[in-house]
């Protein structure tokens, strides 16, 4: 029995490549631990649809199967129906949330692509799990074609209720095609419950057990597993870090003064121009603090070819630049904004020397940047962490100094609070927050649902 993995993105291990999503960092880490095959797209388009063979890549232990998207895929599929409809709408952005009928044929024609190469390869009793929105249902397909395995699916993103759902005119398909799961994953108990809540009302499923569902006689197990992080690698990484050129430069020039940090995927869902905004009412509020301290942000740009991304580069690049126009001074720039993609032992050092990590999403399915955070502290002298509500997170981190990320007043409240914040409080928070980020590691959520799906009876389902 072996085990697939299969996700829209995927990164090959030791090829050098920054993978900048939360998703491509923690299956790297999965994959490594378990071993087995990595089926998904190679981040290629090609022009035709057929001439294209599967590529394959060994590499640390590890099956890469590699496959290219047309351009038609690309538009329809990845940057259209997954991303202008589902994203926004998954993070509850109902004004954002576009649909149209063909972008949603093409999104199903890519799962019934990926079904067929899947197919290809597996054998009867490997396990499959499917990771994320781009592929919910991928499980549909591979039960047309007449695949009996068992099938798991995590989402990684947040589950809205289903008055926001069930605005998509095409959400009880989409629900029907997931009930072809075994097992299907959510980072929170919030998620699951609206995702529950979605299987009854809109596709007619009936609730078996508190955890267990039911359409046409197939059963599925629906579970709240949040993703961790290796916590020990990146204990191990900040610790390791002084010597890091890039990490000693950045704290050499930011001096006596305390180091405030951001690090997001630039996405409208991380609230980072929100944050800027919030900042600069904090110094405002607080102008003892003005020159004191630096606020760091790391951004790598990402889905850079969709409008609502190129406007929210442009309005934080905007923001950036007129809060160090307007507060700044010839000695001091209050905000430092840096678009690129750090290695892991870079961000681990930032992440130690930092004294604050801002981690304020709007909405996020759980934000492994504010347990990386926690991971590379200094146990003597931890930095505090402010963290967003609305992040799945906060569930987990209830040591973090926790804000509404809509409220300004609140957020310059709570900068001043973690700056502020005395060492014993600050050692007294951490300690609860790392008993969680190392009980529930990367090792945890891997292997809790792996036993889930391996304790599902195979070949449940029957194709006639
Ligand atoms: P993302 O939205 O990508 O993931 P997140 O969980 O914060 O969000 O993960 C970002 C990852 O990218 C972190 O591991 C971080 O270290 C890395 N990263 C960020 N900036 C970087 C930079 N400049 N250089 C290098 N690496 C950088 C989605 C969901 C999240 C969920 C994850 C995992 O949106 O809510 O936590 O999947 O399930």
């Amino acid at each position: 029995m072996g085990l697939i993995v299969v996700s829209n993105r995927v990164t090959v291990a030791g090829s050098g490549q920054t993978a900048a999503g939360g998703l491509a960092v923690a299956l790297s880490e999965a994959l490594r631990q378990v071993g087995g095959a990595w089926l998904g797209w190679s981040g290629d388009i090609r022009a035709d649809d057929d001439s294209a063979e599967i590529r394959e890549i060994e590499s640390d232990g590890v099956r890469y199967l590699l496959v290219d998207l047309t351009e038609q895929d690309y538009t329809e599929y990845y940057t259209g129906f997954a991303n202008r409809s589902l994203w926004p709408l998954m993070h509850y952005r109902i004004g954002l949330t576009e649909f149209s009928p063909g972008d949603f044929a093409g999104y199903k024609r890519v799962n019934a692509n990926f079904a067929r190469r899947l197919l290809a390869m597996a054998e009867p009793d490997d396990l499959i799990w499917v990771h994320d929105y781009h592929l919910m249902p991928l499980a549909h397909e591979v039960r047309q074609l007449g695949g009996g395995q068992r099938m798991g699916y995590f989402h990684h993103i947040p589950w809205p209720p289903a008055e926001v759902f069930s605005i998509l005119p095409a959400a009880r398909e989409l629900l029907r095609a997931m009930m072809e799961y075994d097992v299907i994953g959510l980072q929170t108990a919030a998620d699951r419950d609206h995702f529950c809540q979605c299987l009854i009302r809109e596709a007619d499923a009936a609730q078996i057990s508190g955890s267990t569902f039911r359409i046409g006689g197939r059963d599925i197990r629906v579970m709240a597993i949040p993703i961790g992080i290796d916590a020990d690698a990146y204990a191990k990484a900040a610790a390791e870090s002084g010597d890091n050129p890039t990490v000693r430069d950045t704290i050499d020039s930011i001096g006596d003064r305390a180091l405030m940090l951001g690090v997001d995927r630039l996405d409208y869902s991380k609230g980072v121009a929100q944050r800027m905004e919030a900042y600069a009412h904090f110094l405002e509020t607080h102008p003892h603090r003005r020159t004191t301290i630096e606020y760091l942000q790391i951004t790598p740009l990402s889905r850079a070819d969709i409008p609502e991304y190129e406007q929210i580069n442009q309005m934080v690049a905007e923001t950036a630049g007129r809060i160090n126009g307007s507060t700044g001074e010839p000695s001091w720039t209050p905000i430092r904004y840096v678009n690129k993609p750090f290695p892991r032992e870079v961000l681990a050092g930032l992440y130690r020397a930092a004294d604050v990590c801002l981690v304020t999403p709007m909405r996020d399915g759980m934000n492994l940047v504010a347990k990386e955070f926690v991971a590379a502290q200094d146990a003597a002298n931890p930095g505090v962490l402010v963290l967003s509500r609305f992040a799945g997170a906060a569930r987990q981190l209830s040591g973090a100094v926790i804000v509404n990320p809509y409220d300004k007043d609140a957020m310059a409240q709570a900068i001043e609070r973690a700056l502020a914040m005395p060492l014993p409080e600050r050692r007294s928070r951490w300690r609860s927050m790392i008993k969680n980020v190392r009980r529930y590691d990367i090792a945890w959520w891997v292997a809790t649902f792996l036993d889930a799906l391996k304790a599902r009876p195979p070949s449940m389902f029957d194709p006639h």
